[in-house]
């Protein structure tokens, strides 16, 4: 396979106008006819057409009604006898398809019972021959025909104009549908659905005063677990007119929910998919996080409807236009739901925690891309972290660059200039621009688009510099940025760093630069645009603690050389929430750090107690504080992840990670005892279930809580606080509460976690996505001399598995090899080996996900040995086999590389 590359870009030689598809459904051969209605795009010269296809069995091809000659050049169907000149003319297609045998879960294929599509990225060419690339917007015509025993529910995009019965067919009566959709889009927005299923349906009136039918399609059963999606989409909407004066244009919006999906869910025009993990929800099936994750999908999913449906992609390569975008959209939409200035920080913690823990070990190993990539080979592995939630901060840079109000104005610009269009990364920046004019965004915005072409997380390093006399203090900024894949050289950034300055005493101090008049307020924001930036703060008494990057408020590493005392000052006292937790993980990192390179001083007792006193009293006080929030706590006292750890080293040993974190969290545990007992003791009882920002975190604060009494009873031999956990898992009366009491018996590894597993199980056995958590949880439990790998090679022999359904294949494969690094990473090279099994054996059914798995080991070159030479091995292994997908190979090809 060849890379394709950005610059290589083309217009399409020919336009698609209409689209007319008739199906006859049938999971063994489904027949597709297709009609278009095409002309020349008289831009480009005269030139064949050539029409993407992929595992098609070609039956006809007509122009204008009449036979043609054609040929197959390179899987694409090519037609160079067509009518010249400009007029528009009619190429008829007739293939036939097996969505039973797609496994691939692209194009049309089965679900249990039910037919569903795929289309994004490149799905609909193995629907039919079509230009399968997104700046080729069509009106599509859709007949659906089908047995109507079996499928009853017939769905496409946009609005149903005709449907009725048909001549009876072997199998009895069948019927027909006929949904015609009123706005051109691209072919990957296509969708259809077939199957058995029912609706909760909700009528709306927008704002703008205009009636909707809005639908949840699940199976017959899980009706009642629709209630949260429905009311996230109404929310959604809601939010989408109140916010950006973007309203629902569409008669009706439809949703389904399938058990069988690669990803999270698809924006398909008026008709989403969404893999039911997004979708189903009861307060005694679903978690807090499952309830705030449909929140967030289902919000994100209906923002397509404008940024990427309306306005969509020029090419694959301006992806993070529509993602970038939509994500930030999704942020906000999550953070003004969740109310409080409190609930939004939290919300921001933990989506900065995500960028942090996933894309940016991915900018810097072998897949680091920029936001707007310059070349791929497959495109599905360019769904990544880096394109949505890096995309998303360069988003939300012009975002406070502009201020709210001016990236209003900006998105009112970008759909007046754009609206029905296919566009570019640079569009979408030049019109938040050109809406504010003299803003730092408009008078930098060449450089700030770095942040589209450049890869790499870029460095700050802060210094500062207090001087007594001149009662100033002078902070320098300096920017650098490491080399990424094909990028030695970089450019600088537009870094836009929120800064306060604090007094000793945690006072905000006001900021006034040496030469402005008066002092100005406590929080300002700079623009670090050059190498390196020097600031002078004046009439200050004493030396100040600099409070940088609030709010996250760049994608950059921070490197600043605070003392312990400066770190526990920001965690008790910044105005700044972000920074307060921050400075509470740069303390944790600091003693994890310190115990892993096993200094001499803490060779003997430093391993087993690798916190400092003064650290676990500041954790104390912020558990024990009477304003802070529940959620809030549970984000300071939670220690940064392994993952998180891992990149902050040079060189890894996961196994070392691993015990020096267990020991961080039982010597919390142990030294917190009271205060934790305290904790669960305040926060058990929430009332009736409501998932809202207040009880969740309240709950997450509860189950911390349990974990840690769990874990201190482990070395103290204490038998009540596991009996009480037990007890709660069993009389808990909602999922969040139960999950999290058996978490806490599974990962202190007590002997109650089996009763409780299996009666966990017998509970649940029919809720697959409990089952799923189930799984998961098995999975990713601590090892303890190496029983983890051994327990999910038996979980895969449960006859409740199954490698070909995604949701399975991750609860247990992917928990195992991306979210267990202590259990996987084995001196003995099982987990390596265990992995290229798994990513051989998921490549031949369904090579997106097996792409997604064989990335577990692209950080191996930081590995220490021998972690380092047996993973090398497993991905020359992998490597080597002649007949992996494009998928697999790219990825296992740029890790070697
Ligand atoms: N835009 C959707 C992407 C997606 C996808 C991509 C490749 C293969 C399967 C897929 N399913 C969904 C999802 C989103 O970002 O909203
Ligand atoms: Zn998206």
């Amino acid at each position: 396979a060849t890379a394709i590359h950005r610059l290589d870009y083309a217009p399409p030689a020919y336009w698609i106008d209409t689209v007319d598809l008739a199906f006859d459904l049938d999971p063994v051969k489904t027949r597709v006819l297709n009609k278009m209605r095409l002309r020349r795009n008289p831009a480009v010269a005269p030139q064949p057409l050539r029409l993407d296809g992929e595992e098609l069995n070609l039956a006809r091809v007509l122009v204008n009604g009449a036979g043609t000659s054609f040929k197959m050049e390179g899987g694409q169907l090519v037609l160079e006898n067509l009518p010249e000149g400009d007029a528009p003319f009619e190429l008829e297609i007739f293939t036939t398809c097996a969505p039973a045998k797609n496994t691939q879960l692209s194009g049309l294929y089965v679900s249990g019972d039910t037919f569903f599509t795929q289309c994004e990225a490149e799905g609909f060419r193995r629907i039919t021959y079509f230009l399968d690339r997104p700046d080729v917007m069509a009106s599509y015509t859709v007949t659906l025909r089908a047995d109507k025993v079996a499928y009853p529910v017939l769905l496409s995009n946009g609005n149903l104009v005709d449907s009725g019965a048909l001549e009876d067919g072997p199998n009895g009566p069948r019927h027909f549908a006929k949904w015609v959709d009123p706005h051109k889009k691209p072919c990957y927005l296509f969708a259809l659905v077939a199957g058995k299923l029912v609706a909760r349906e909700q009528k709306i009136k927008s704002r703008a005063g205009r009636e909707h039918l809005l639908q949840v399609y699940v199976r017959p059963g899980d009706l009642e677990k629709t209630e949260h999606a429905m009311n996230s989409l109404m929310a959604s909407i809601a939010w989408d007119e109140a916010r950006f004066g973007l309203s629902l244009d569409l008669d009706r919006f439809m949703i389904v929910a399938t058990s069988d999906f690669n990803m999270g869910a698809m924006e398909n025009k008026g008709l989403n998919v969404f893999n039911t993990k997004f979708v189903l929800a009861s307060q005694s099936t679903a978690t807090d996080v499952d309830f705030a994750n449909i929140e967030s999908v289902v919000g994100h999913e209906y923002f397509h409807n404008w940024t990427g449906n309306r306005v969509t992609c020029r090419d694959w390569f301006q992806l993070s236009l529509k993602e970038g975008l939509t994500v930030f959209r999704d942020q906000e939409f999550s953070m003004d739901m969740a109310g409080s200035a409190s609930a939004r920080a939290v919300k921001r913690i933990e989506d900065v925690r995500v960028l942090r823990t996933v894309q940016f070990p991915e900018d810097a190993g072998p897949m680091a891309h920029p936001v707007r990539p310059d070349s791929y080979v497959e495109i599905n592995n360019f769904y990544t972290v880096t394109i949505y939630e890096k995309g998303a901060e360069v988003v939300r840079m012009q975002h406070n660059l502009v201020g709210r109000e001016g990236f209003a104005r900006g998105m009112k610009l970008y759909f007046e200039r754009h609206d029905g269009q296919a566009v570019t990364c640079d569009d979408f920046a030049q019109a938040i621009a050109d809406a504010n004019p003299g803003s730092e965004l408009a008078n930098r915005l060449e450089p700030f688009k770095r942040w589209y072409s450049q890869a790499g997380t870029p460095r700050v390093r802060a210094e500062g510099q207090y001087d007594a006399a001149a009662r100033s203090y002078t902070l320098t900024l300096t920017q650098s940025c490491p080399h990424t894949p094909g990028q030695a050289e970089k450019q600088p950034f537009v870094i836009p760093v929120t800064l306060g300055l604090l007094a000793p005493d945690g006072t905000a101090l006001p900021l006034q630069l040496a030469g402005e008049a008066a002092p100005g307020a406590t929080e300002r924001t700079v623009v670090l645009a050059e190498p390196q930036l020097t600031l002078t703060f004046v009439h200050l008494d004493s030396a100040p603690v600099p409070s940088l990057l609030r709010g996250f408020s760049a994608p950059v590493v921070l490197d600043c050389a605070y003392s312990d005392a400066e770190l526990l000052t920001l965690l008790a006292h910044d105005s700044d929430a972000f920074n307060r937790w921050e400075a509470g993980q740069r303390l944790a990192l600091r003693f994890a750090i310190n115990a892993i390179a096993g200094s001499a001083d803490q060779e003997s007792a430093g391993a087993e107690k690798p916190l400092h006193p003064a650290f676990v009293q500041a954790m104390r006080e912020v558990l024990r504080h009477p304003q802070l929030d529940a959620a809030f706590k549970e984000l300071v006292l939670t220690l940064p992840s392994e993952a998180y750890i891992a990149e902050q080293l040079d060189v890894v040993d996961p196994q070392r990670i691993h015990a020096v974190r267990e020991a961080m969290r039982a010597q919390l545990a142990d030294e917190l005892q009271a205060d934790w007992a305290w904790a669960w003791e305040e926060h058990q009882d929430c009332g009736a279930y409501r998932p809202d920002a207040v009880s969740t975190g309240r709950r997450a604060l509860a189950g911390l809580a349990l974990s840690m009494l769990c874990l201190a009873a482990r070395t103290s031999g204490d038998t009540v606080w596991p009996g009480k956990t037990y007890q709660r898992f069993k009389t808990a009366t909602n999922m969040t509460d139960r999950f999290n009491a058996l978490s806490a018996l599974v990962s202190s590894g007590h002997e109650l976690a089996q009763p409780a597993l299996a009666r966990f199980h017998a509970l649940f056995k029919d809720e697959a996505l409990v089952i799923d958590k189930w799984f998961a949880l098995q999975a990713s439990a601590p090892d303890r001399g190496g029983d983890v790998l051994p327990a999910v090679r038996q979980l895969m022999k449960h006859p409740q598995f199954s490698l070909k359904n995604p949701n399975r294949a991750r609860s247990v494969i992917f928990s195992y090899c991306s979210a267990n690094p202590g259990a996987f990473h084995r001196a003995d090279a099982a987990g390596y080996v265990f992995w290229a099994d798994r990513v051989l054996e998921l490549d031949a059914l369904n090579p997106q996900v097996a792409a997604r798995l064989s990335r577990a080991l692209d950080r191996w070159r930081k590995l220490a040995e021998p972690y380092r030479t047996a993973a090398r091995e497993a991905i020359a292994r992998v490597a080597a086999k002649t007949d992996l997908s494009n998928d697999v190979r790219e990825v296992v090809t740029r890790a070697l590389a």
